[in-house]
């Protein structure tokens, strides 16, 4: 696999199944990426040390998704200037407005754009990643045009 471009780390490997999303959207648009399970709480050491790095490893973009106190997006920021897409998660019984509010309260400095809760969050930071990275890079932006022209068909074609 080619070198990746995109970085997806999640808190827990129970977030795979709603990540997969933004893994989804990368493939096809042919990005690489990687994904990784790494926790601002559990594996704090690690978590920064992998912000650390990205950027000479070739990373362009990180996407962050967590749930509960979501702290992961906001400890990556703190460690890279790689812009960093958080993905608040429905883990908790608050049912994602936790790691909303954690995600999205960045004091000012440090940003992390965020997305939706959830699955759509998380297919939405695959599509901002590739939308990022189109600005050097005009087949993509040509892919993205083509992806919103089949969705807006799709649509038009629906019969009720
Ligand atoms: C968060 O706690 C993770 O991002 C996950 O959404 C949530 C629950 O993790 P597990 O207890 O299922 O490992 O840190």
């Amino acid at each position: 696999m080619n070198t990746p471009k995109v970085g997806i780390l999640m808190g827990s490997s129970s977030d795979e199944p709603l990540m997969r999303a933004a893994a989804d959207v990368l493939e096809k648009f042919d990005i690489p990426y990687e994904m990784k399970v790494l926790s601002a709480h559990r594996t704090p050491f690690e978590a920064c040390r992998y912000a650390e790095q990205a950027e000479e490893r070739g990373i362009e973009v990180i996407i962050a998704g967590a749930g509960f106190a979501a702290h992961l997006g906001g400890v990556l920021a703190a460690h890279t200037v790689l812009p960093i897409l958080g993905v608040p998660l429905p883990s908790s019984s608050l049912q994602g407005l936790d790691s909303l509010l954690s995600t999205v309260q960045m004091p000012g400095g440090i940003p992390v754009a965020t997305m939706t809760i959830g699955k759509a969050g998380a297919k939405n930071a695959g599509l901002f990643a590739i939308q990022i990275l189109s600005r050097k890079d005009p087949k993509l932006v040509k892919a993205l045009k083509k992806y919103r022209q089949d969705m807006r068909d799709a649509i038009l074609a629906t019969e009720l």
